[in-house]
């Protein structure tokens, strides 16, 4: 089985806006706003829909930058993850049960406290690239092997 999920990165340059996750999978790290895609709804749909549940604004233009497949070493089952960018919205940022918004200066992004892929993808996803992948994580969450590309358009 392989869950299909989105994660929305605002980025107005030189700052990003993440959120710390308060529950579940991946709890206590910084991460986009996302989450599974429902029945019947699209990948745009779902990255609109779970940014603003979890930070309380609505993404203008959201573009799809890249697409990775995450395998776990564990019950858990495969992450078709897909990132989205978008420079605008409405609203103003404000903490959810799930999620705490913060900004970031890109030249400070806290990958400590990220997943550990998110060093590698992140940085083409600032530079205005696409890129496609896919991600082993052992059971402590460590990389296992990876394979990450850029690719001219998604
Ligand atoms: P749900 O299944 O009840 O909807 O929610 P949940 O328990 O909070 O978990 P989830 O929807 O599976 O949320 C996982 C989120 O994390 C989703 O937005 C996809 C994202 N995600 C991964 N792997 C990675 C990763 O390696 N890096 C980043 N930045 N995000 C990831 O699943």
């Amino acid at each position: 089985m392989t869950k299909i999920e989105t994660v929305s990165i605002i980025y107005q340059h030189p700052k990003i806006l993440l959120g710390m996750k308060k529950v579940r999978f991946g709890k206590g790290l910084y991460n986009g706003f996302g989450g599974s895609v429902e029945k019947d709804e699209g990948l745009i749909n779902c990255a609109i829909r779970e940014t603003k549940e979890e930070a309380g604004i609505i993404m203008i233009n959201p573009i799809e930058m890249g697409e990775i497949l995450f395998h776990f070493q564990s019950t858990e089952p495969n992450h078709e993850v897909h990132f989205f960018k978008s420079n605008h919205y409405i609203g103003k940022p404000k903490k959810s049960n799930e999620m705490k918004p913060k900004w970031f200066n890109i030249n400070k992004i806290p990958y400590k406290q990220m997943w550990i892929d998110d060093k590698y993808w992140l940085p083409l996803l600032l530079e205005n690239k696409f890129f496609k992948g896919e991600f082993h994580l052992d059971l402590e969450r460590k990389i296992k092997a990876y394979e990450l590309n850029e690719v001219p358009i998604l």
